[in-house]
């Protein structure tokens, strides 16, 4: 009689709960990196604190370049050896420092600088990727470029013009003709028609004469993006992270 009169209805539903999701910048780099390892790139990933050696000397980066300057660093320590780092290159460092060529990564990840202002926040997301091997040339750097942009941005044309970076010779960036006015001028590419998606380059030989590796024998392309500064994605998680003002 106690058991049947203390039944207690457990079939209640439960109360309704709010489902989280995944943020935003991980959408966009998880979408990147699926789209990089369909042509053979696999994620690799490195520490937020680096040595100034990683971030800066073994990238052909000498101590007097503007780069090292207290006002983009955010050094931890008095005597300058450890930083945040200000770009995801350590880690391709690191790469080439426990292994030998042909490798093949990208990298995404947390990046900072001291220079933050109303646009600019002094931690933002950065994607680099490396490619080593026998025998490639600015062809492979170019056709790797392009399958990106058309995959990320569809067909709008893309335009390369030079570049000056400490870790690659040549170097490159890539335009996008903008997808909202077709190279017009609008307000979402500051009237230029282009906008700016990318830089790359070939690997400086002093980066590889560092590690020991024969520029003549091996060569490398490298790039990079920022994850949360790129406009005018068209797949859906991207055009939820960043916001677009149509003319
Ligand atoms: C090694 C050798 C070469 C990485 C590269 C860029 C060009 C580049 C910035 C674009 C906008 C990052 O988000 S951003 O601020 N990056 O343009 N990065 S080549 O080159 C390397 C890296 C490591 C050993």
């Amino acid at each position: 009689e106690k058991l049947k009169n203390e039944k207690v209805d457990i079939t209640l539903p439960i109360r309704p709960f709010r489902e989280g999701k995944i943020h935003p910048v991980s959408q966009v780099i998880d979408e990147i990196s699926s789209i990089f390892s369909e042509i053979g790139f696999s994620v690799v990933e490195g520490p937020d604190v680096e040595s100034e050696y990683n971030n800066f000397t073994a990238l052909n980066t000498p101590e007097e370049h503007p780069a090292r300057d207290m006002h983009d660093t955010f050094y931890l320590e008095e005597n300058k050896k450890l930083l945040l780092r200000t770009h995801t290159s350590p880690v391709q460092i690191r790469t080439m420092l426990s292994n030998k060529p042909p490798f093949k990564i990208i990298v995404p990840g947390r990046t900072y600088r001291c220079d933050s202002d109303q646009t600019h926040a002094p931690m933002f997301h950065q994607l680099e990727g490396i490619w080593v091997d026998k025998g490639l040339t600015f062809a492979h750097l170019k056709g790797t470029l392009a399958f990106i942009a058309k995959s990320l941005y569809g067909d709008s044309p893309i335009r390369f013009k030079p570049k000056f970076y400490p870790y690659t010779e040549p170097s490159v960036g890539v335009d996008l003709q903008c997808a909202l006015c077709h190279g017009k001028g609008c307000s979402s590419c500051h009237g230029a028609g282009w906008v700016t998606i990318l830089g790359a380059g070939m690997v400086h030989s002093k980066v590889f004469e560092t590690f020991g590796f024969d520029p003549n024998t091996v060569s490398g392309i490298a790039f990079g993006l920022g994850t949360t500064r790129s406009p005018q994605y068209p797949i859906p998680s991207l055009i939820y992270a960043t916001s677009v003002t149509v003319a």
